[in-house]
Parts: C-alpha cells; sequence; structure tokens
C-alpha cells in the first residue's frame, strides 16, 4: 500500500473539520493508502512565547531557537497540538498514534550551522522502521517535528522540511494541506485554479504578483519538498476533503506542483 503523508500547518489546524479526519480514516480502512500526518504549530507557539513575554524572531522562515524557545515549542506541538490530532482522530474511531521526532528516533536532525537559528535542526534520517510497524498494524502516525541530534539534543524543525523528508523516505506524495483551493489566478475577472505548475512558472508568477501573500511560503515549501527528492507535492483544501478523495482518484483538483 503506498504511504501518502498529509502536512497540516498551524494556520489551518483549527479550521478543519471532523470530516477531513475521518477521510483519512477511511483512506486507512479501504486501504487506499498508509496516511502519515506531520503537522506544525507556529502561530500557537508564537501565542505561547508571547504569553510569557519571550520576544521570537524568525531567519529565512526558520525560528531562532534558544533552549527556552525549544522547551516551549517542544510542550505547544508534541503536547498540546499532537494529542488534539490524536484525540480527533480517535473520536471518529481511527486509530492513531502520536509521536514527536525524538521518540524512536524517529526524525535524527543534525543542527543547522549558521551562526543565529541556535537549536535548529535539519533531518538527516527518518526512522520508517518503526513508522512502518505502526502503520502495518493499523496506526496512523501523527508526528511533531521535534528531531533528536546524534548528540542527544532535541532540535526544532520547520513542518514543511520534516514533512517533505518523511515523505522522501517513504518515496510517497506530499500533500500541503491548506485552507484555500490551490493556487487562484483572476483572469477576465474570474477565478480559475492552477491545477499544474512547474517550478519556474511559480517563480514568475511570484514576480508578477499572481501568488503573494501567505501563499508565497506554500509554494515555496512545496516546491523545496520538490528537491529532497519527493515526486509529486499537491497542495488542497483541507475545508474540503472530497477535494482529497477527488485527487487520489485522478481528478484534477487543487495545485500539483513538479520540478
Ligand atoms: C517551526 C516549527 C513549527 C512549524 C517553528 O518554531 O515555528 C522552525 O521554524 P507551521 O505551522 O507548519 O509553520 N520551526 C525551526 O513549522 O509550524
Amino acid at each position: 500500500m503506498i504511504t501518502i503523508v498529509f502536512k497540516v500547518g498551524g494556520s489551518v489546524l483549527n479550521q478543519l473539520s471532523p470530516k477531513f479526519y475521518q477521510m483519512l480514516v477511511r483512506l486507512k480502512e479501504t486501504e487506499t493508502c498508509n496516511p502519515i500526518i506531520v503537522h506544525g504549530g507556529g502561530p500557537e507557539i508564537n501565542e505561547a512565547l508571547s504569553k510569557m513575554n519571550i520576544e521570537t524572531e524568525f531567519v529565512d522562515g526558520l525560528r531562532v531557537t534558544t533552549e527556552e524557545v525549544l522547551n516551549i515549542a517542544e510542550m505547544v506541538m508534541s503536547g498540546t497540538i499532537n494529542k488534539r490530532i490524536v484525540a480527533s482522530i480517535q473520536s471518529i474511531g481511527g486509530n492513531a498514534l502520536g509521536l514527536s521526532g525524538v521518540d524512536g528516533k524517529l526524525l535524527q536532525a543534525r543542527q543547522i550551522h549558521n551562526g543565529k537559528l541556535g537549536l535548529v535542526g535539519e533531518i538527516i534520517e527518518v526512522n520508517t522502521e518503526w513508522l512502518s510497524i505502526i502503520m502495518n498494524s493499523g496506526g496512523i502516525p501523527v508526528i511533531s517535528p521535534i528531531a533528536i541530534g546524534e548528540d542527544g539534543r532535541r532540535y526544532n524543525v520547520n513542518g514543511d522540511m520534516a514533512a517533505g523528508k518523511v515523505a522522501e523516505a517513504f518515496q510517497s506524495k506530499l500533500i500541503l494541506v491548506s485552507n484555500i483551493p490551490g493556487v487562484i489566478e483572476s483572469v477576465n475577472g474570474e477565478e480559475m485554479i492552477h491545477h499544474h505548475l512547474t517550478k519556474q512558472q511559480v517563480e514568475s508568477k511570484i514576480d508578477s504578483g499572481v501568488i503573494y501573500g501567505g501563499m508565497i511560503p506554500k509554494v515555496r515549501s512545496a516546491l523545496a519538498s520538490l528537491k529532497s527528492g519527493v515526486a509529486e507535492s499537491v497542495i488542497l483544501n483541507g475545508l474540503n476533503p472530497d477535494d482529497i478523495k477527488n485527487y487520489l482518484e485522478g481528478k484534477a483538483v487543487g495545485t500539483v506542483l513538479t520540478e
């Protein structure tokens, strides 16, 4: 059975309905695919840091992570968010196992040395053995992107990068669960979805302003995952779970990104 990695970012997480999780559970039960969820949690980490009056800063889209920030990111993602997703899946009869990259060395990382980022890691290995055992036993793995180094230290990893690496390790497709139906362009006053874009087309649409704001990091991370060996990366609307079903049936939905 093929594996499909679903990246669920912090900004879409609280908008997802039980229908989204039902769709995942159905995919598993009907043996359509083995879903793996990799989640983020950026906005909730920001909220927790702000409540504690800790300032936070991003360099090239990555959070500068001190020991204190790491502990809070872990608390929020591996604790609250991870268990909330697991509970949502279980409440509709699914079987989910929530883990972080630290557990069973699921995600092994090394520190990104750029002098500023602190305890931010990049993934060097994914423990596919453990993940396969979970999936073959009927479980849906739910992974928080806190990783473990060979030095035994924990590292904060960007959720999109973690999802890309897990997809690469399983040679699977990567679905970026979004709150929009794909990359949209207004042509003669009518909105149309681009169902397929190449890296070059994305760059020119960013330059011309068609792709703007919050869409830019989404398409960039989809493209980055392609670079790390993912065959197909697709932006789909998680608020309309039928889109995901339709995509898997080969219909033209969402925006597929290729090199
Ligand atoms: C991210 C991890 C969370 C994340 C952070 O601390 O915000 C780094 O930047 P979203 O919701 O998917 O953006 N880690 C190193 O990626 O969350």
